[in-house]
């Protein structure tokens, strides 16, 4: 296993759109250990592929307690969305920046697992927050997208000078 390297906003890498896996091979299983590993090592309950800079539709969350309940999610789709809710979320990919997000309060999630094994899974609270924010990133989009210009400007700008290092 590895430890792998995540995409600091703004890197335009994240902006990539991430393209459906065709065949759940040994590459696929150990891309998803190493993001297992990543999103534990981070700590952060969720990573999307993009984040490591593989534009494959792969997604790994853990939002359990005991952080012992691993869900795999490959070429994920949405199927419905009810409600809505606000959540003050974070990014891996944006450390130190936490803003309120408003997305669907519940999902239907149609995806495959770490054997390729269709599955439909309906999500609410945390969860269905968290895999909208990882389905955003295989779309090249990242949370802070959804604020204000005024805000996109200050948090780039912080992070630019946070990578410089001063
Ligand atoms: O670790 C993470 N925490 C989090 C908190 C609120 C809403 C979303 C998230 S996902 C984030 C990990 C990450 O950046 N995934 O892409
Ligand atoms: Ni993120």
């Amino acid at each position: 296993m590895a430890i792998l390297n995540i995409l600091q906003y703004p890197d335009p890498r994240l902006y990539t759109v991430a393209k459906p896996v065709d065949n759940v091979d040994a590459k696929v299983k150990k891309l998803i250990d190493d993001m297992a590993e990543t999103m534990y090592d981070a700590p952060g309950i969720g990573l999307a592929a993009t984040q490591v800079n593989v534009h494959q539709q792969i997604i790994v969350i853990d939002t359990s307690e005991n952080k012992k309940d691993l869900q795999v999610f490959i070429n994920p789709r949405i199927n419905t969305k009810v409600g809505s809710q606000d959540y003050e979320e974070g990014c891996l990919s944006v450390p130190g920046v936490y803003e309120t997000v408003t997305r669907a309060d519940s999902i239907v999630v149609e995806a495959l697992d770490r054997n390729g094994k269709p599955f439909k899974i309906e999500a609410d609270g945390l969860l269905a927050v968290c895999i909208q924010h990882e389905m955003d990133h295989l779309l090249g989009k990242v949370f802070v997208q959804y604020l204000s210009p005024l805000k996109q400007n200050r948090i780039k700008t912080k992070m630019q000078k946070m990578q410089r290092g001063r």
